[in-house]
């Protein structure tokens, strides 16, 4: 009789073994160990038995059934690490990334015209041969007003015009810079001449109405060298205007103005019309006011320990945020700073189009 049982032990353990190497899943696998071992499973309702059988039988067939359970259990285990690793290794082989497909453009992300604009900037005067340079918002009354030739009571100093902030024990006090000017006075204290750059970035006066905001954008340009003249300027700001709008017929004219830094000092006006929202330059009878400029003054020469009787050099600013304006036809500056997703899907730019002179600026 213990002969049969332990022949039928071994037929049940093939063939519970062949069902567990076959499981195609850990769902099967479990229902193989709840059919094998489960309260009602075939294994042990062979172990209740085990008390119905004489002592002899049960001397033979207790280590027989308990060790079929124990091998069953480490066949189970062994299965189930071995269909964990293969969800595993699935998993990871559908998740790998193709970084050589080209980006989803479900709902792409935008350029802001700001950005878009200074791209175009830096593009227009690097084919001119300018540096991009760039320096500290928080600036200190030297290198943002003096080295400048502002007078020590010059209004722009005024607290009405300029953010100071509180300086800490020991420390000169400091400015949020009103202008990118600074950036060039580092530039002309730190390199010797010649000096061919531009200085793009945030600015800050205290105005807030209709068309100003405390922060704004600028872009400044600056030129020291040897034997510069004012038709320097006038040619480099003319191929700049023709570059920025994309027009050959740029008629521009210089009329007088006064900053402490240049001198003489001009602002450059544009003629242009109106063509719905944006403006063609180049043709029309109305005259744009487009940037300031002028001949580096020589007291800002000799401030940044250059000799003025040696070097010469010519300067130009203009504000990015019109600039923008001006070119794609927004009317409204406030949207700029506002998190507005419908006008920056609008009004915004592909991140994937690189501005540039070959093929066009946008
Ligand atoms: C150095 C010497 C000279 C920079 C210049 C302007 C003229 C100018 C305004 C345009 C509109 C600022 O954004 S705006 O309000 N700027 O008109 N800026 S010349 O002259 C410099 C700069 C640095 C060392």
């Amino acid at each position: 009789m213990p002969d049969t049982a332990i022949t039928d032990l071994d037929a049940l353990e093939s063939r519970i073994s062949a069902d567990i190497a076959a499981a195609a899943d850990l769902a099967a696998l479990d229902a193989i160990r709840v059919s094998a071992l489960g309260k009602k499973g075939e294994v042990s309702l062979k172990m209740r038995e085990l008390g119905k059988m004489s002592p002899e039988e049960r001397q033979t067939m207790g280590p027989a059934l308990n060790g079929l359970r124990d091998r069953l259990n480490t066949a189970l285990e062994a299965r189930k690490a071995s269909l964990e690793d293969d969800a595993l290794n699935l998993a990871l082989a559908r998740e790998t990334v193709d970084v050589t497909r080209p980006a989803a453009h479900r709902r792409p992300g935008k350029l802001h015209p700001v950005s878009q604009v200074m791209e175009e900037l830096a593009v227009i005067f690097a084919d001119m041969g300018f540096k991009v340079a760039e320096g500290p918002d928080v600036e200190d009354d030297f290198h943002n007003f003096t080295a400048l030739n502002f007078p020590p009571d010059h209004p722009a100093r005024d607290t009405h015009d300029t953010f100071f902030m509180e300086a800490a024990d020991g420390d000169t006090p400091k400015v949020l810079r009103t202008h990118t000017s600074p950036v060039q006075i580092r530039t002309m204290m730190s390199e010797q001449p010649p000096i061919r750059i531009i200085a793009p970035g945030r600015v800050y006066r205290c105005d807030w109405d209709q068309t100003h905001t405390p922060m704004f954008h600028q872009v400044e340009g600056l030129v020291i060298d040897k034997e510069t003249h004012m038709g320097h300027l006038k040619g480099c700001l003319e191929q700049f205007v023709a570059a920025f709008f994309e027009t050959s017929d740029v008629e521009a004219r210089f009329r007088p103005h006064h900053f402490p830094f240049t001198e003489p000092s001009a602002e450059m006006d544009v003629r242009y019309e109106r063509v719905g929202d944006a403006v063609k330059v180049g043709s029309g009878d109305k005259w744009m006011e487009i940037l300031g400029c002028g001949m580096v003054h020589p007291n800002v020469i000799e401030a940044c320990g250059l000799d003025p009787e040696e070097y010469q050099g010519f300067a130009f600013g203009m504000g990015v945020d019109r600039l923008a304006m001006l070119k794609y036809g927004m009317s409204d500056l406030r949207p700029f700073f506002e998190p507005d997703t419908r006008w920056s899907a609008h009004y915004g730019f592909s991140p994937l189009l690189q501005a540039n002179l070959a093929t066009g600026l946008s």
